[in-house]
């Protein structure tokens, strides 16, 4: 038996499960880029305002090319256990705001008509940091025409990939993709929609086989899309919505809506998602599966420590970063979490411009130093050798995957040739940092030390200095 709105009613009593009813009314919410992360986040956000009585927040999901997830939600109407698990304790919940789904990829007049209903209100995306391009613009341009033909009211349309300033930047991509017959649409897009930036948190790995056991044991049932997540979240959004009545209610479940998205955006970024990309490299080169056991070595736990006190946190403008660091060192250790470190891995060309050149800059102004962010790029360079330090072979999963195994695959003979070439990409490291000849020499330097000593070895090397 599987988990179906058929078995909902008889899970055990311990699992929280939706009581309100999933079928009269049309979904107010398309969200795009059906993941893990949206169903074990904002689905849940969605699933509070639900139980609370507001009909409004069920969602129309849409994942953008493979149908096997959609599928299999399908099959189970919807529905999926969530194991929030940390040290605080393990519970099982079951959010029932997912009521349709499409693929855009084959269909995408479905997707189109959604945007278009006149019940949708919102538009959310989570499609990844290469997600955001023309075909994106021209699918919610497409559903927007519709709305401002048809007379139908504004929406709220919410980026929240992990990228600095979301909202401006899916705003200024829709408009790119505006034709001249376009004038009418864009003004009434600038009049009654509204694009705020926004800032999403909390810690969702792949599903795996071990959770999906562990499913079947909490609740009795089969569970082929059951996620494991921890207690924390946070969803900061920026205070300009359509609807301006959705502040109240966002915050009501928890939200925090605000005029300043940036500090929280870029904290986040920079402390959270910086670290787990140097630990996620460092891992998949020393064979360490996941980030609890990455964190879990005394000497990367001390690397990521510094890398966050003396190198991310001088530039913030968030003044909480002490606390907000050993908050994420502690996450970071949840037992619970089998955070792969081959999946935050992926896609790194598209991560870490967002993610490390803004705290090296920051030190190069100050006249500090980027020793670890050093020491991460070299680390980078190794990862696209795309073997382990114990001889394992990995594969690459990056739309740049091609070119920059091109870029590393002499490393071995031609190091410092490597270290420019790859440095001298401006789509990784930004317009201003590949001309910096100090950046240039401490990458050469921690790369030499990662080729003949080992990453552990370079990092011990780099903590008894003190950079
Ligand atoms: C991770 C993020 O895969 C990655 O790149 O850094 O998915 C991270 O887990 C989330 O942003 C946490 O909110």
């Amino acid at each position: 038996m599987n988990l179906s709105a058929a078995t909902l009613r008889a899970l055990p009593a311990s699992i929280h499960t939706p009581a309100y009813d999933r079928t009269s009314h049309a979904p107010g919410v398309v969200h795009l880029g059906l993941g893990a992360f949206h169903r074990a986040h904002q689905a849940m956000v969605f699933d509070q305002l639900l139980a609370g009585g507001d009909t409004r927040w069920g969602i129309h999901g849409v994942g953008m090319t493979r149908p096997d997830l959609v599928n299999q939600l399908k099959a189970q109407d919807g529905l999926y256990a969530v194991r929030i698990a940390d040290g605080l304790g393990v519970k099982w919940q079951v959010p029932g705001a997912l009521w349709r789904t499409h693929v855009a990829a084959t269909e995408r007049d479905a997707v189109v008509q959604a945007i278009a209903a006149p019940s949708t209100r919102w538009v959310t995306l989570t499609v990844t940091e290469k997600g955001y391009t023309p075909a994106l613009a021209q699918l919610l341009l497409d559903g927007l025409r519709l709305r401002q033909q048809a007379g139908l009211s504004g929406i709220t349309i919410a980026s929240c990939d992990n990228l600095q300033g979301n909202g401006h930047k899916l705003q200024a991509l829709v408009k790119a993709a505006a034709s001249p017959q376009d004038a009418e649409v864009l003004t009434w897009l600038d009049a009654h929609c509204a694009f705020p930036c926004s800032m999403v948190d909390r810690i969702v790995p792949a599903a795996t086989p071990e959770v999906m056991a562990a499913a079947q044991e909490a609740l009795g049932v089969q569970d082929q899309c059951a996620l494991s997540t921890e207690g924390f979240w946070e969803w900061v959004i920026e205070d300009r919505l359509a609807d301006p009545l959705d502040a109240a209610l966002l915050q009501s479940a928890g939200v925090r809506v605000t005029g300043d998205v940036h500090s929280y955006e870029e904290a986040k970024l920079r402390m959270l998602n910086g670290s787990h990309s140097a630990m996620a490299l460092m891992g998949a080169v020393t064979g360490r599966p996941f980030i609890a056991s990455c964190i879990g070595e005394p000497h990367i736990r001390s690397f990521v420590h510094r890398l966050m006190s003396r190198e991310v946190a001088p530039h913030l403008a968030r003044s909480d970063w002490a606390d907000y660091r050993d908050a994420l060192i502690a996450r970071f250790g949840n037992p619970y979490l089998k955070h792969s470190v081959h999946q935050i891995a992926t896609d790194s060309s598209q991560k870490i411009p967002q993610r490390w050149p803004p705290s090296v800059l920051g030190q190069i102004a100050q006249g500090a130093s980027f020793e670890h962010h050093a020491l991460a790029a070299a680390v980078f360079l190794r990862y696209t050798l795309g073997v382990d330090e114990h001889g394992q072979a990995y594969a690459l999963n990056d739309p740049q995957a091609e070119s920059l195994m091109a870029i590393g695959a002499a490393q071995h003979t031609e190091p410092e040739a490597c270290v420019h070439a790859l440095l001298a990409r401006e789509d990784l490291w930004g317009s201003t940092l590949p001309g910096n000849a100090n950046w240039t020499t401490r990458v050469t330097h921690w790369h030499q030390q990662v080729l003949r000593h080992g990453v552990n070895a370079a990092i011990q090397q780099l903590l008894a200095t003190q950079a």
